[in-house]
């Protein structure tokens, strides 16, 4: 498909036309109450006396308290820590093959756009860091309507039916005697609930991986998670599954870096995704879609209506379809981010479900969310939520109504107001459902094509490089190492064995357990319900393929070092003209870089120019770069080997794997630290070129340093 270059634009899009009448800013105005009066003292409360008790009658007080007692509304049950971003979807062809959906007509027309990232199991003031899926929820301002993307980074889920959502999220958050831990599924219950679930399998192999920890939000993938309908203008229905490709391409951080950054930085990636938007280096993705004719569902060897399912792209091909951009970021993270409501229910004309028993369930649970959360059916009112497409409907009333409809009819039809307003014929953009055959008994179960619980688990493990796989294995071994209860450690080891035996024997040595030679069967901790014959055992299906490169992160775009962060350690007297070649060309390739010295201030080159610091040792830390750079300069090479922060950084950077490069002086101080500097590491550049740094920084990590790992940083 060809691809058109979408440059941003920088004046305001539909959507943020649209929200600039709620916007208010205090610049050169007196400070009111909500009333509109303005007010004279805003310091002292009104008192009998100076030193008298506060009056009763201090109307603007009381108003300033009340206001402040009610200024926070419930976090979201899952997802509560998020950010967001505004931007625009362009589509690169008509998509009228397979869709009438107006926003992917017309490659000439940009769809405005706003995108929450999450995290899921954490409070809305939890570490970014956390080893967990990221939402990826894309609200589209359509001209025909609100259409709601909400997705996650990882293309499978848990569960497969909405019956076990709430027990599977109380079993991942918190404990409920003692709240333990936050943002974290290492603990009991979430290890107890997915050992005797082994539909969870698949995705349990997704979220131990490095997918589960990414350098930034601009750096992962999105999936609609779901098999989701495309309608032609001809009635015409096919299957598809949605992803976001990102164009700087996968990537993550190492496990033992997250957890650094979850102290040093908690808000990591939401400052990630702040600064690059304000740098104007705006996140891109690539929408793909998968889609499959309506007559070959049932030509896969698992249910393409299972949401613990994903279709290998080597079977069926992404077909990148268009771009998104996020260029803008929101005026006020409460009114925007916090009250965005989603809803995978917000769909347009030539979109729409499948009978996902997760997905079905979903349609219900997120409009019944925000009422608890945003507190009134008038929530689409609210600016964020707002559609750019007219609404007219007889919804009257409730909390916080915004709209006063005008007329002396609130129902249809009717004949005192001409009937209006009138439903939409089909050509006029009327939505209609797509009309799917259903002859079945009314039954409380699951279907016999959802059992094949390990073979996609098998698929990914066996899709991952060699250090990929260890990464899963190390995180299994961390996670259950956490788990108080022996037996559930040992069901894993049990259930492991039936994704891949080396894996299950080698998360077994890190627990000291022996892999069990016949695996306890899950099914035996649920009691059958009445009537029910024992159906749930997982069964094996031969796969398609057997190894998809797709799904392994070590075969993505590493072509790039745009808004790669690089840390230059310097003191006085560094190389200035070093410092000046390096920084402009790593400039030029798109990165960023920041000066870190022993002071704040300013450090005198070796040539008697001054340099501004960015950060000073105390404040910097190496796991919030992507690379190093030690120019030479005798002085500050010097100064740098007596400056424990600055040896423990290029230690620290070295065992996470990241590019380091030295030049002149800048050896010696590597000679202090632990590091080979003989060997043959293509991370590690000694007097190289800028070049030659550059395309190491745009490798990412050079993970095969963890197997010879010496430095005890
Ligand atoms: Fe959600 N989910 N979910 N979910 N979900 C919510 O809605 C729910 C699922 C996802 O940035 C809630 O407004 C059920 C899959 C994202 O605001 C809630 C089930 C996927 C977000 C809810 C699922 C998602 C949510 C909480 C199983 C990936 C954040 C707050 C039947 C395809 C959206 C809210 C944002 C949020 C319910 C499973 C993605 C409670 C019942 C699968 C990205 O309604």
């Amino acid at each position: 498909m060809a691809k058109k270059k979408v440059t941003p634009i920088a004046k305001l899009n539909a959507k943020q036309e649209n929200l600039a009448p709620h916007t208010e800013e205090g610049v050169d105005q007196f400070l009111t109450t909500n009333q509109g009066l303005r007010i004279n003292d805003n310091q002292n409360s009104l008192k009998a006396g100076e030193r008298g008790a506060t009056l009763l009658e201090d109307f603007i007080l009381r108003e300033k308290i009340t206001h402040f007692d009610h200024e926070r509304i419930p976090e979201r049950i899952v997802h509560a820590r998020g950010e967001a971003a505004h931007g625009f979807f362009q589509v690169y062809e008509s998509m009228s093959k397979y869709t009438k959906a107006g926003f992917l007509q017309d490659p000439g027309k940009q769809t405005p756009v706003f995108v929450r990232f999450s995290t899921v199991a954490g409070s809305r003031g939890s570490t970014d860091l956390a080893r967990d899926v990221r939402g990826f929820a894309v609200k589209f301002y359509t001209e025909e309507g609100n259409y709601d993307l909400v997705g996650n980074n990882m293309p499978v889920f848990f569960i497969q039916d909405a019956m076990k959502f709430p027990d599977f999220i109380h079993a991942v958050k918190p404990e409920p005697h003692n709240e333990i831990p936050q943002a974290a599924s290492a603990h009991d219950t979430f290890w107890d609930f997915v050992s005797i679930a082994p539909e969870s399998m698949h995705m349990i192999m997704w979220a131990m991986s490095d997918r589960a920890i990414p350098r930034s939000l601009r750096m992962m993938e999105g999936f609609g998670v779901h098999t989701f309908r495309f309608i032609n203008a001809a009635g015409k229905s096919s299957f598809v599954k949605f992803h976001w490709k990102p164009l700087l391409g996968v990537h993550s951080v190492a496990w033992d870096e997250a957890q650094k950054i979850s102290g040093k930085d908690p808000d990591f990636h939401r400052r990630d995704l702040w600064n690059a938007i304000e740098s104007g280096a705006y996140p891109e993705w690539e929408l793909g879609v998968q889609i499959v004719a309506e007559k070959d569902e049932h030509k896969f060897p698992f249910d393409l209506l299972d949401p613990t399912k994903l279709i290998p792209e080597e079977v069926v091909p992404v077909m990148r379809i268009g771009k998104m951009v996020l260029n803008r970021n929101p005026d006020n993270f409460f009114a925007e981010t916090e009250q965005v409501a989603f809803h995978p229910g917000h769909i347009v004309p030539g979109i729409d479900f499948t009978n996902d028993p997760l997905l079905q369930g979903r349609l219900f649970s997120y409009t019944d969310t925000q009422l608890s959360r945003l507190g009134s059916p008038n929530f689409h009112e609210i600016p964020i939520n707002r559609p750019i497409a007219p609404v007219h409907n007889n919804q009257r009333d409730g909390h916080m109504r915004q709209t006063i409809n005008r007329g002396e009819t609130a129902y249809e039809p009717n004949t005192i107001s001409n009937g209006c307003p009138y439903q939409a014929k089909m050509k006029e953009g009327g939505f209609t459902s797509y009309e799917e055959r259903i002859d079945a008994k009314k039954i409380r179960g699951r279907s016999s094509s959802f059992f094949d619980h390990f073979s996609q688990a098998t698929l990914f493990y066996n899709s991952q490089s060699e250090v990929e796989r260890t990464h899963i294995v190390n995180a299994l071994r961390f996670e259950l190492g956490k788990v108080t209860r022996t037996d559930i450690r040992e069901r894993m080891v049990g259930i492991l064995t039936q994704i891949d035996k080396s894996l299950a024997l080698r998360v077994a040595t890190g627990l000291g357990l022996p892999v069990p030679s016949k695996p306890e069967t899950p099914i035996n901790h649920i009691r059958p319900a009445d009537g029910e014959v024992r159906r749930y055992e997982p069964k094996a299906v031969k796969q398609q393929v057997i190894n998809s490169p797709a799904l392994s992160m070590s075969n993505t775009v590493k072509n790039t070092v745009k808004s790669r962060q690089i840390a230059f350690l310097t003191a006085d007297g560094v190389a200035g003209k070093e410092v000046a070649k390096m920084k402009a060309d790593l400039l030029a390739a798109g990165a960023q870089v920041q000066l870190i010295a022993p002071h704040l201030g300013k450090i005198k080159t070796a040539e008697g120019d001054h340099l501004e610091v960015d950060q000073s040792f105390l404040g910097a830390a190496s796991v919030l770069f992507d690379a190093v750079y030690v120019p030479g300069g005798k002085t500050s090479a010097d100064a740098l080997v007596k400056e424990p922060a600055a040896l423990h950084f290029i230690n620290e950077a070295y065992k996470h794997c990241k590019a380091i490069a030295v030049t002149g002086d800048g050896l010696k101080v590597l000679k202090a630290t632990y590091l080979e500097t003989e060997g043959n590491d293509p991370g590690l550049l000694i007097n190289k070129s800028s070049k030659d740094f550059i395309n190491a920084i745009a490798q990412h990590r050079f993970w095969e340093r963890e197997a010879i790992d010496t430095i005890p940083a």
